[in-house]
């Protein structure tokens, strides 16, 4: 499931997963729903549903609903945005504070990594420190738009047999 502000690359990345594409629209989502058949690294494949929540975050008991049915989270954040990192931050906690445990698969993702420069806010070291500090989550910077590490986080999201 991905989860996260309005804006910080959800579709994106997701975009890029499915299709190997990015196209620079900024549609809105309300929840769109992936199939997908992934080979797994045991060499099964399995076949997987994705969620990318958009609009859904205001419809909290929906988003709950399907948070509290998820396996496996994606919060994802842009690195040029505060506001969004700290959306992040809240949604790890309530994602936990939903599944009433801290054994809950969740990536905390950076998106836009390529925007660097002044464009960059939050620093790789901030969002490791916070992952592996605070929030005990694992930790992944991607480009949706230049596709980099989306595999990688699609790797660490899911279970690995
Ligand atoms: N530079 C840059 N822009 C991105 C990246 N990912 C998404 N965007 C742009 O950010 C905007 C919002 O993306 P979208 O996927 O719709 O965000 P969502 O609301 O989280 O689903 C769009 O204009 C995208 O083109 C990225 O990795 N780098
Ligand atoms: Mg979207």
């Amino acid at each position: 499931m991905l989860l996260g502000a309005e804006s910080v690359g959800k579709s994106a990345i997701m975009k890029q997963f499915i299709n190997e594409a990015f196209t620079d629209n900024n549609t809105q989502t309300v929840a769109d729903c992936y199939q997908h058949v992934i080979k797994l690294p045991s060499g099964l494949y399995r076949h997987i549903q994705i969620l990318d929540t958009g609009s859904l975050n205001q419809f909290p008991a929906m988003r709950d609903l399907s948070i509290r049915l998820g396996h496996a989270f994606a919060v994802v954040y842009a690195v040029d945005d505060y506001d969004s990192f700290n959306t992040a931050i809240d949604m790890c906690n309530h994602i936990y504070q939903i599944k009433g445990t801290r054994n809950v698969r969740i990536v905390l993702v950076g998106n836009k990594l390529d925007a660097t420069g002044c464009g960059r806010l939050i620093s790789t070291e901030c969002g490791l420190k916070l992952a592996s500090r605070s929030l005990k989550c694992a930790f992944v910077e991607t480009s949706a738009k230049l596709k980099l590490n989306v595999s990688c986080l699609f790797q660490t999201l899911l279970p690995e047999e």
